[in-house]
């Protein structure tokens, strides 16, 4: 398991300085910022932020994410450009040395939160989501939420989601199979391992169709173009946020088919109808056994990037939600100590 940490670049106010004093931390995640969505990720960018990195003395293998445009999701004619662009930008992230690129085909929302500071007992601020709070939200007002990387004007986001009112899941699906088919081929080619991110949370919101929610989900992906450069990011914390997902066996399944390059890693506290709120890591402050998570990765033999996924605040720290540098750090030294604990004495016989 590689332990790795997501950077935001040179806006992100946890600096790589930080970031390789954390003990055990292989590498960076991160992503080019500045070019559009839909356009080619350009060779010179890329190696400019590899070279920052490793300066650091940090690898630089797994960019999360190079983004899906929506009239790829949206199936519109324009997305055979785009295709071609994202082909383009796998070949230029393979000739820099990347390994793995995450992405996710959630139609306009990336992952959603319904409260990004919600006080715990401890003090501490987490992220938080009811179904109840997102049902009262009014999108004709406009929305700016904490996984998007731009937020759309009210006039743009109406214009979208009357376009994804022609489109269901069946849809939904042929557009993920249409893009799949077009990228996994190159990808194969130049050595690249796709990791497809659940959807956070996993089931529809906004009534907008959402795929990548629980096991049969994962297991139809998969199958779609049945090579290892079809993969997953495994992300406990989106799927465990599915009451019926059982995280540690869906390592197991997955892990075991050698089809997860990529494993989200934190912990969250969930109630039957799938609210939630992220907790610290370890597995008796939330719902998830991070302990026997872990351990199915090792048993499965995972030798892919994983990282610690969001955090609270703690100490204080302000900055980008569930992005600070101390809870992330907390949870990256005890993942990497579970991870020790069981290769030293919980191998699987
Ligand atoms: C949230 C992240 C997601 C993830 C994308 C992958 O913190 O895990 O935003 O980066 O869904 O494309």
């Amino acid at each position: 398991m590689k332990m790795s940490f997501r950077w935001y670049g040179d806006s992100d106010p946890v600096t790589l300085e930080y970031i390789r004093q954390i003990p055990g931390m292989h590498g960076i995640v991160s992503a080019i910022y500045d070019v559009p969505v839909g356009e080619v990720w350009p060779v010179d960018n890329i190696r400019q932020i590899k070279a920052r990195i490793e300066a650091h003395g940090l690898a630089f293998e797994v960019i999360e994410s190079v983004p899906v445009h929506e009239d790829i999701k949206l199936g519109k004619p324009s997305r055979d450009r785009l295709i071609a662009n994202y082909q383009q930008s796998i070949r230029n992230l393979a000739a820099c040395g990347l390994k793995v690129i995450c992405y996710n085909f959630m139609p306009v929302f990336d992952w959603t939160r319904t409260t990004l500071a919600k006080k715990l007992e401890d003090g501490s601020t987490t992220l938080a989501f009811t179904t109840a709070e997102a049902e009262a939200i009014d999108l004709s007002k406009g929305i700016s939420l904490p996984g998007w990387d731009s937020s759309y004007k009210p006039e743009e986001l109406k214009a979208l989601l009357d376009e994804y009112s022609k489109v269901d899941e069946e849809k939904l699906w042929a557009h993920l199979t249409y893009f799949l088919q077009a990228i996994i081929p190159v990808a194969e080619e130049v050595g690249i391992k796709m990791a497809i991110h659940p959807d956070d949370p996993p089931r529809p919101i906004f009534g907008l169709p959402r795929i990548v929610k629980n096991r049969d989900d994962l297991a139809r992906i998969v199958k779609i173009v049945d090579t290892p450069a079809n993969g997953l990011t495994l992300c406990s914390g989106s799927l465990g946020a599915g009451p019926e997902n059982n995280v540690e066996a869906l390592v197991r399944e997955f892990g075991g088919m050698g089809r997860i390059h990529f494993a989200h890693l934190r912990n969250v506290k969930v109630n039957a109808a799938g609210d939630f709120e992220e907790t610290a890591h370890r597995s008796d402050c939330g719902s998830l056994d991070m302990a026997a998570i872990v351990k199915a990765y090792h048993d499965t033999g995972f030798e892919g990037y994983a990282r610690p996924d969001h955090g609270r605040m703690i100490w204080g720290e302000t900055g980008k939600p569930g992005y600070g540098l101390y809870d992330r750090a907390l949870g990256a030294v005890y993942l990497n100590g579970l991870w020790e604990a069981v290769d030293k004495f919980g191998a699987a016989k």
